[in-house]
């Protein structure tokens, strides 16, 4: 499944994201799971879903709307010079090697400090965070690097070991392949005939490229509720993916649909209130949010999930089946499944993300749309629903 870690200075609101964002209602989470770590979970991205335009119903989504899987990890937070500091180390790092891409959570409001303790609204600036926090990440990745260089870079040398071996074993516990590492090479623009010699600097320039290449950073301007407009302005014209989110409102909405108080899919800009006799506080709290959902279109939660999967990790969505006309598996149950993958991938690749047995035993696969043969290159698009026809073994 794919990971992504949410991470930032304390009291910035990722465990307030976190338990948001993997708060699922019952008709959502027909997945299942079982939690392992306490700060690992299970948030969803929201898909159209195709049945919506076909004769039968998948019985996995509201109203065409479908959520898949993703894991989310809350990562401890992170202070300034914390790659120096020993303790918090292994758990971090374990939480960074998993994670695919990251959620950086900054409060937006300027109500903490660059150590997340509380000043007044707006008295920091929350742009410094965003600087710290990948010099953070890539000091952790250079510390790592770094360990034993000398030698370990002279015997690569001797031995004839390639650059980007040496790199990859040396930076296993971080979790980066083989693509990562040359396209940081490449970026970093370091003489890769003579890695004996590079500065410290180089080093440090290599660890950002792995950084950058090997855990892309989508920024969420977090508390937007109280945040001064100014701050959500200068952060949204940074150059990253920039959500503004209140995951404060976001697990208020959660908690009273989970509760039956009201309907709300996450994700969605308006909710309405199911039941009479709220309580004054119950009411006048979602009454705020209403308006803030006026202003923001959405608490952003679902949005800043979405765009780290489709537009920073470039995935695709696509739907394998067992029958093209019935678009169901051999039972009969109508797009049984729902599968992210990167753009670009093939219908062979499918093959080997629903069974190993299925890819090796690949024989050609068929739009179920169009009835068309798929050769193994045939590279899906957003949305394909495909069965996959393999040798039998
Ligand atoms: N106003 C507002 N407060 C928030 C929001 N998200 C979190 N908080 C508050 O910020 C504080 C820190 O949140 P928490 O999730 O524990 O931060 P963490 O240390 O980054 O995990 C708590 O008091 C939260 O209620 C938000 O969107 N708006
Ligand atoms: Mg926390």
């Amino acid at each position: 499944m794919l990971s992504i870690a949410i991470a930032g200075k304390p009291n910035a609101g990722k465990s307030t994201f976190f338990k948001a964002a993997t708060l699922a209602d019952v008709q959502i989470a027909n997945y299942p799971f079982t939690t392992v770590d306490a700060n690992k979970g299970v948030g969803y991205v929201r898909v159209k879903c195709p049945c919506i335009e076909l004769e039968a119903r998948c019985g996995r989504c509201v109203e065409g709307i479908r959520y898949i899987p993703v894991e989310l990890i809350d990562v401890a937070g992170l202070v300034p010079d914390a790659h120096k500091g020993r303790g918090l180390g292994n758990e971090f790092l374990d939480n960074l090697r998993q994670a695919q891409a990251i959620i950086h959570v900054v409060d937006a409001s300027g109500g903490t400090d660059i150590e997340g303790n509380p000043v007044g609204i707006g008295d920091h600036d929350p742009l410094d965070d965003v600087k710290f926090l990948e010099h953070e990440i890539t000091m952790w990745i250079a510390g790592i690097l770094k360990r034993n260089w000398d030698r370990l870079s002279k015997k690569a040398s001797a031995e004839g070991v390639k650059i980007e071996d040496l790199i990859l074993n040396q930076l296993r516990g971080v979790g980066v392949d083989e693509l990562e590492v040359k396209r940081a090479l490449h970026n970093a623009k370091v003489d890769l005939d003579t890695p004996t010699q590079w500065s410290d600097d180089e080093l440090v320039t290599v660890a950002d490229w792995i950084r950058r290449e090997s855990k892309p950073l989508l920024i969420v301007a977090n508390k937007m509720d109280i945040a001064p407009e100014d701050n959500i302005k200068r952060l949204m014209e940074l150059d990253y993916i920039v959500v503004p989110t209140s995951a404060e409102a976001e697990l208020a909405l959660r908690m009273a649909s989970k509760h039956e108080l009201i309907s709300y899919l996450s994700g969605d800009s308006e909710f309405s209130i199911k039941v009479d006799g709220l309580k004054p506080a119950q009411k006048k709290g979602l009454l705020k949010i209403q308006a803030l959902l006026k202003d923001f279109k959405s608490t952003g939660v679902q949005d800043a999930i979405n765009r780290v999967v489709f537009e920073l990790l470039d995935n695709i969505t696509v739907f394998p089946v067992e029958d093209e006309n019935k678009f169901a598996d051999s039972n009969g149950s109508v797009l049984p499944d729902a599968f992210l993958m990167k753009r670009g991938g093939t219908s062979h690749d499918l093959a080997y993300m629903v069974h190993t047995d299925i890819g090796n035993g690949f024989l050609y696969a068929v739009d179920a749309r169009s009835k068309m043969r798929l050769s193994e290159k045939h590279e899906l698009e957003d949305g394909d629903i495909v069965k996959i026809v393999a040798v039998k073994r």
